[in-house]
């Protein structure tokens, strides 16, 4: 559905006065800030929402459709970023998922994106599902298989990827393989490694020059015993000996217990080899919830090194890095759920620009513990969703995108349109 600018208006309307207020109550407490850059960046920050967290989630447990209305079709996935891109202005591009989303018509694609002011994100393959019609399994792994003749079909899966988003102008490929091992002995890890390594540099040779290649490591799940890009170390090995145009991609769910992610983030900046972002929260395990949802003080924790590295590398904060949530949800509105992920990252993102970098080198300088935390306890402590508001206005978009969507009854519209028993393809 669509939102019309008068339904904006009548909404930013309403809200203005507190909103102002808020606003000015920022810009005296900062005013030794240069808050109109800040703004200025969270403009331009753009996540991408991945087309397969627009349909209710699942588990292995089961999948409950509950909210009806969901995308049938790649172009009705389209519309529903749109759709929330008008809400926040932060939601600019889709990531595809193939052969969950198959683009018939490349052209006409984007040129329905493009009316929503959407661009194609990193492209991702799958080689973690059997496909129909597929001449071999994945079932014992695919870049990685013993047998070169599925790891010749995992390979040929991930140049047409690539030839697919060189139609509808996206720049990166996202690997991520479900291949390890469940139990010891069944594989030898040496190998697994080498066979992967080929098969990458396969793909790798692929790509056309302006391309990124993202690879993406977990640490369990859906094997158990071993994976074969288990780590950020593993990782950043394949991305190494690949070439300058691989990079580590980091999901954060996608690390041991208490991982101290941030200074992953950290390291990998240093070395030039982080691509990419994938964002969600979680409690116990790669669990896909709303970013920010759990452990907002990570979040911010890490948009700080985030910001910190990239500056000190000279990066260009909304285009240097990929930005993609990538979650799946069970119990909530998934669009309502992607505005949560959205603005929970868009306040880290702020709260991470406002920290006071020279207070807090000199207070590393100095080994003071104390005055290191209060400087970072300051902005995250500080209430900055007028901030992010702001932006979204400048945009053009909603100062409440969740209140909006509630109010113009988006879904009901949605089940009107699509029906109750439609099921997006995904997870
Ligand atoms: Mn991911």
């Amino acid at each position: 559905m669509n939102i019309e600018q008068n339904q904006l208006e009548k909404h930013n309307d309403s809200l203005i006065s507190s909103h102002q207020r808020k606003l000015n109550f920022l810009k005296e407490e900062w005013s030794h800030v240069d808050l109109e850059s800040i703004i200025q960046k969270l403009v331009d920050f753009q996540i991408a929402i991945p087309s397969w967290a627009l349909g209710t989630g699942g588990t292995r447990f089961g999948r409950f459709a509950i909210t009806g209305g969901e995308p049938r079709t790649i172009e009705e996935k389209i519309e529903d970023v749109g759709l929330l891109h008008a809400l926040n202005g932060a939601s600019g591009a889709i990531s595809l998922h193939i052969p969950w989303d198959i683009p018939q018509n490349a052209e006409a694609l984007k040129s329905l994106a493009s009316g929503y002011g959407l661009t194609f994100d990193a492209m991702n393959s799958n080689t973690f599902q059997d496909q129909a019609g597929s001449a071999h399994s994945y079932k014992f792994g695919s870049l990685q298989n013993v047998n070169k003749a599925v790891r010749k079909q995992a390979i040929e899966h991930n140049i047409e990827v690539i030839k697919q988003g060189v139609a509808l102008g996206s720049n990166a490929l996202t690997v991520w393989l479900a291949d390890g091992s469940c139990f010891p002995g069944q594989l030898n890890f040496r190998k697994a490694f080498e066979n992967t390594l080929e098969s990458l540099q396969e793909i790798y040779s692929a790509l056309p020059e302006d391309w990124k290649m993202f690879v993406e490591y977990k640490a369990f799940e859906p094997n158990f015993y071993s994976t074969t890009v288990g780590d950020w170390g593993q990782s950043l090995l394949y991305a190494n000996k690949l070439g300058k145009k691989a990079y580590t991609l980091v999901d954060l769910g996608h690390h041991l217990p208490n991982a101290n992610i941030e200074q992953i983030v950290s390291l990998l900046l240093m070395e030039g080899k982080l691509g990419g972002f994938h964002f969600n929260d979680s409690k116990y395990g790669d669990d896909d919830l709303t970013a920010g949802s759990i452990k907002p003080y990570q979040l911010f924790l890490i948009f700080n090194e985030l910001v910190e590295g990239m500056d000190a590398k000279g990066m260009n904060h909304a285009k240097d890095l990929g930005w993609m949530i990538d979650a799946s949800h069970n119990v909530k509105d998934p669009l309502e759920d992607l505005l949560q992920s959205v603005e929970a990252i868009m306040i880290a993102y702020a709260q991470a620009l406002l920290v006071d970098r020279k207070a807090l080198n000199a207070a590393q300088d100095n080994n003071d513990v104390a005055a290191a935390q209060e400087i970072l306890q300051n902005t995250f402590r500080s209430d900055l969703r007028a901030l992010v508001a702001e932006a979204r206005l400048r945009t053009g978009a909603a100062l409440s995108p969740i209140s909006l969507y509630r109010d113009l009854d988006c879904r009901k519209n949605l089940v009107n349109t699509r029906g109750l028993n439609t099921i997006a393809t995904g997870l």
